[in-house]
């Protein structure tokens, strides 16, 4: 951004030195098999959604196919989506967790 200096007169560019981290969307697939019930439980334990926010989140990625779950920096949404996917395979479900840039 471009701001006059008020003392000089003087242009000057107002770069901030703070790089922001890039941030990933953390997504979850419809699928035909997972039970509706896990995943609003996997909503409400990974993600710390209320039972109300988790079952709105499930019912949307149901009817549409793909929903967010948070958004996070890289590091975190790859423990997120690894954590996510190895619980589902734990339990025998096909739910995919995926993350992408935002
Ligand atoms: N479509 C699933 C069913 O009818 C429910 C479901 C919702 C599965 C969201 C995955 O990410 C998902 N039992």
């Amino acid at each position: 951004m471009v701001t006059e200096d008020r003392e000089n007169g003087v242009l000057e560019e107002n770069k901030s030195k703070i790089k922001l981290p890039p941030l990933y969307k953390v997504m979850l697939l419809n699928d035909d098999f997972t039970p509706m019930d896990f995943v609003v439980i996997v909503l409400q334990t990974f993600f710390f959604m209320s039972q109300e926010k988790a079952t709105q989140v499930m019912l949307k990625i149901h009817t549409e196919g793909v929903g967010i779950c948070g958004i996070y920096p890289n590091d975190i949404a790859m423990t997120k989506v690894q954590q996510v996917n190895k619980f589902s395979r734990q339990n025998q479900h096909p739910l995919m967790c995926i993350m992408e840039k935002n």
